[in-house]
């Protein structure tokens, strides 16, 4: 058959296969992009960088470069950049991130022994989307009105020293308060700087997430609002605003950059929620369950942004990044964590979303540790041993972590630490694979029936 086509000069067409990776600020995007590029270009190497995937393609090989930049409007991802500084000595983690960038990946994949000789049997172009989570955020609030939103938003910010201020000025406002634009003005800033100081402690449930993660231009006017009870004057503008902000939120992402997505991650950094305390992990717990049914208990198919439309997304993955943090047992636990707060009901389809598959992960995307039995008070424990600048060879059990959401008794004795290992030294030019933790399970997770 592939003689036949070869002969004829067919060459199968380059399936594009776009994938989104979101989470919020820290969870580990940037580092998932960069070890998922560096590991699939020292597996087309030869490398054995991604076990899983090796052993889904049975004896195919797999030819994998950066992408040609073409004529893309899209800021470029270039995990050649982005891996410098772990190939430096001392090696260190790529720098933050604040744009939306795309990396480009284009594979081919040949069935054994016709590499070279003929044309490949599957020819793929990946193109994976750093996308802020601030936005995705943004998801349940499309199916609230404004009052509802209100009374939500306004609830979580009740308890917050950080919203003092702006509460202090909310309910200054007299009930008529008229529709003035300097009011207006003050409201939204105090209410932005509340959201900015909330975001500074870890917090993510924070609502609009364009207030903290604007889109690329000038603000429009509309963008100046704030969350408010009652039926003043102010208050109907503040209505009208949100709803522009809705309406920009479902339609402003269908440009070039963000045509629909094929496949969704989801990153949450669990493990630091869990060390931060109850009141943040509360709030993670929050974000991840309301994003997680707004993504599948679908509200009326119109309110969805196109990139997010049911018959785009074919998986979605859940994954609690920096696993290696913990030892092996508790990777499972993490898991079977992150499966309850997003509420996942086995690997099946949920029901209101046709193709769309679901599944946890507990990944690390650059694994700084090894596993290793540590005797702790006379009993053995399964911890993890990685390397602190500064400080050498640290070792770490930093407890046991729960497989659903903490009861009062977990959090007597809650994290101890989650030291900042340092990453291990990559081979100078990119050359060598990145140590990973179920990243090849997610990338055959993310591509079996395409690859
Ligand atoms: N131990 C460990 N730490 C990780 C891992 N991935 C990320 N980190 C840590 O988390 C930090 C943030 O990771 P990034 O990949 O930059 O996260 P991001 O989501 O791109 O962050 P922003 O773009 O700045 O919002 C890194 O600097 C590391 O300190 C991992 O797999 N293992
Ligand atoms: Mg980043």
């Amino acid at each position: 058959m592939k003689f036949v086509e070869a002969a004829r000069g067919i060459v199968p067409l380059r399936r594009h296969v776009r994938i989104g990776v979101t989470g919020l600020a820290r969870s580990g995007k940037t580092s998932l992009l960069t070890s998922l590029a560096i590991n699939l270009l020292a597996l087309s190497r030869g490398v054995p960088a991604l076990p899983a995937v090796s052993r889904h393609l049975a004896g195919r090989s797999i030819r994998v470069r950066l992408a040609a930049a073409g004529a893309s409007s899209m800021p470029r991802f270039n995990p050649l950049e982005k891996s410098a500084s772990l190939a430096a000595d001392p090696p260190s983690w790529p720098s933050p991130t604040d744009t939306v960038s795309v990396l480009e990946l284009d594979l081919d994949i040949d069935q054994p022994g016709t590499a070279g000789a003929l044309w490949p049997a599957a020819r793929l172009r990946l193109e994976i989307l750093d996308y802020p989570g601030e936005w995705l955020i943004d998801l349940p609030l499309l199916g609230q009105d404004f009052a509802d939103w209100s009374a939500d938003a306004l609830k979580r910010l009740d308890t917050e020293p950080d919203a003092a201020t702006f509460l202090r000025f909310l309910h200054g406002l007299p009930p008529a308060t008229v529709a003035d634009e300097a009011l207006a003005r003050t409201g939204h800033d105090l209410y932005v700087a509340a959201l900015r100081a909330l975001q500074a402690k870890g917090r993510a449930m924070l609502q609009p997430g364009r207030f903290l993660m604007p889109p690329p231009g000038a603000a429009p006017p509309w963008m100046a609002f704030f969350p408010m009870p009652g039926a003043s004057r102010l208050a109907a503008l503040m209505a009208q605003r949100f709803d522009a902000y809705r309406t920009a939120v479902r339609t402003g992402l269908s440009g070039p950059g963000f045509a629909r997505v094929d496949r969704l991650v989801v990153l949450a950094d669990i493990l630091g929620a869990l060390h931060a305390g109850p009141a943040a992990f509360a709030d993670q717990a929050l974000a991840l369950g309301t994003v997680a049914r707004a993504l599948q208990n679908r509200p009326p198919l119109p309110l969805l942004p196109s990139w997010l439309q049911p018959w785009g997304i074919g998986r979605i993955a859940f994954a609690a990044t920096k696993a290696d943090h913990v030892a092996r047992a508790q990777r499972a636990n993490l898991a079977s964590l992150l499966r309850s707060l997003t509420e996942l009901a086995g690997d099946v389809p949920a029901p209101a979303f046709a193709r769309a598959f679901a599944r946890p992960f507990a990944l690390a995307a650059i694994a700084c540790t090894e596993d290793f039995t540590w005797t702790l008070d006379g009993r053995p424990v399964s911890a993890v041993r990685g390397h602190v600048a500064g400080q050498g060879v640290l070792r770490s059990y930093p407890g046991e972590v729960p497989d659903r959401a903490p009861d009062a008794g977990w959090w007597q004795h809650p994290f101890l630490s989650l030291p900042a290992f340092a990453p291990k030294r990559l081979e100078p030019g990119g050359r060598g694979a990145i140590p990973q933790l179920a990243l090849d399970e997610l990338l055959v997770f993310l591509l079996e029936d395409v690859l």
